[in-house]
């Protein structure tokens, strides 16, 4: 007799360091036929070289070592977020969502749902063996009443651990499916049409019709406490009394195709079509000292609008630059704070936990990052904080009225421009003024009006530096 041969599979695994055919599966668990399955389909398809299959947290984790096509490790239950990002970005892949009922029924099932109920492009592919296998065989949502497990040792009481979920009708609550489909590879019957559930799934995606969800339920012996047998009648007798098999849902002739995807602009494309791309691109400059700056207080008072003029200020520099916002959960009142860094080479970090220099408006974020400033750093401080709070050793603090003058020359929201000012008064940015102000100037690019204005005000806050610093 011939044995065929497995396609859409690695020659060799190399996971325990030698190479071997064996996989890391107990004896008589579905998981390996789960995979052989779709390797296969993937295979008859044609879809080997597109095909992306986002492995999960559980038994299947490894899948990598054994599907010979793209493979991407998620955080536990968080297969279809993944799978999102793919779709978003690579509309030719096939994407598959491998995952346990742990994984997709747990900790991630708001993750499924909520892929689901958009119609991601996915084939998820959910393994359901009323149990959490990797972990010793904990209960699972999908554990029968009754049945024991480490973590129900009498047996699941629903009064207490609730009744099990039936993922598969639940997600038919849902417009967006396409697919739905429970089967089982309890025996060959039923891996057959296990079998016609995968290419199903596949077609869609191979189609671009949308989002397919095929349920297996299958044998995990060894958290069952069963031989490879019994585990499988336990599947065929017990389990499928809880989950019916069958076709849920199949719209898939008369779901649309998405249309295909123009390609993602190239980054250079991009940025020719963005109207601020005017200056030329960075230029590496191993003699700039690199400047990390940080931006702090309220929303509404113009944080971010200044750590952005900055960064713009560089950018017309030819500097390596990066403006990384960090909200509130407010809108106004709450805190803004910013970080930019202005470098000599790329940025490998946009965050700055440690500025050079470090603008505040308020006292809290004084009081919260002044003690994080680089000695030989700079502070710059609203003359309305009380400075309760001592700067580090070698850290120079400017108070400077920036919200009183801004009040007094009649523009309220200008205290930023005023900050502006003193950065270039205190050449501590690195940069030029007249990119400081080139930059200021395009701020108010929408606004024209105040252009002039914010000029005088810019004006204003560098006299006011001269006369009292
Ligand atoms: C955030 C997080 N929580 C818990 C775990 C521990 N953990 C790893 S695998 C697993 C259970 C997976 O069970 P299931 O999804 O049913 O897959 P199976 O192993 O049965 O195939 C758990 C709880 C983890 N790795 N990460």
């Amino acid at each position: 007799m011939t044995q065929k041969k497995t396609v859409g599979m690695y020659e060799s695994f190399t996971r325990s360091g030698r190479p071997s055919r064996a996989t890391h599966y107990c004896a008589g668990c579905g998981h390996g036929i789960i995979h052989k399955l779709i390797a296969e389909a993937m295979v008859e398809l044609g879809l080997q070289d597109r095909t992306i299959i986002v492995n999960p947290i559980g038994c299947g984790v490894f899948g990598y070592y054994y599907w010979d096509c793209g493979n991407v490790g998620a955080a536990h239950g968080r297969a279809p977020a993944i799978g999102t990002a793919i779709n978003r970005m690579r509309r030719d892949a096939v994407v598959i969502s491998y995952q346990g009922d742990g994984d997709l029924g747990a900790i991630g099932f708001n993750n499924t749902f909520q892929a689901a109920s958009r119609g991601e492009h996915m084939a998820v592919f959910f393994v359901n063996n009323a149990i959490y296998g990797m972990t010793g065989g904990q209960m699972a949502p999908t554990t029968l009443e009754g049945m024991k497990t480490t973590t129900s040792p009498f047996g699941r009481d629903p009064l207490t651990a609730g009744y099990p979920l039936h993922v598969c009708e639940v997600l038919n609550q849902l417009k967006a499916p396409v697919y739905i489909e429970r089967v089982s590879v309890a025996d060959t019957k039923r891996i057959m049409q296990a079998r016609r559930a995968v290419h199903r799934a596949l077609e869609i995606q191979r189609d671009g019709k949308g989002y397919a969800f095929v349920e297996f339920i299958s044998p995990c012996p060894t958290n069952m406490g069963l031989d490879s047998v019994k585990a499988a009648l336990f599947c065929m007798a017990e389990m499928e009394k809880e989950y019916p098999l069958g076709c849920v849902r199949d719209r898939s002739a008369t779901a649309l195709a998405r249309a295909p995807h123009a390609p993602a602009p190239s980054v250079e494309a991009f940025f020719q079509q963005s109207e601020q791309h005017q200056a030329p691109a960075e230029e590496v400059d191993a003699s700039f000292k690199e400047q990390r700056l940080k931006f702090t207080g309220y929303g509404g008072q113009g944080i971010l609008s200044l750590g952005i003029c900055v960064a713009e200020a560089a950018r017309l520099e030819k500097r390596f630059t990066t403006w990384f916002p960090s909200y509130g959960p407010e809108q106004r009142g709450g805190s803004a704070a910013c970080s930019v860094v202005i470098s000599g080479r790329p940025v490998g970090s946009p965050a700055v936990d440690h500025p050079d220099v470090l603008v505040c408006m308020n006292q809290p974020s004084y009081e919260r990052f002044a003690h994080d400033v680089r000695p030989g750093g700079t502070v710059i401080v609203d003359a309305t904080v009380p400075l309760m709070e001592k700067a580090p050793e070698g850290v120079r603090v400017i108070s400077m009225p920036a919200i009183d003058l801004s009040l007094k020359l009649g523009v309220p929201q200008a205290a930023n421009t005023m900050m502006l000012a003193a950065l270039a008064q205190l050449e501590v940015t690195g940069l030029k003024r007249e990119h400081l102000l080139e930059a200021l100037d395009a701020s108010f690019r929408k606004k024209p009006a105040l252009i002039e204005k914010n000029r005088l005000l810019f004006n204003e806050a560098v006299a006011w530096m001269e006369k009292n610093l």
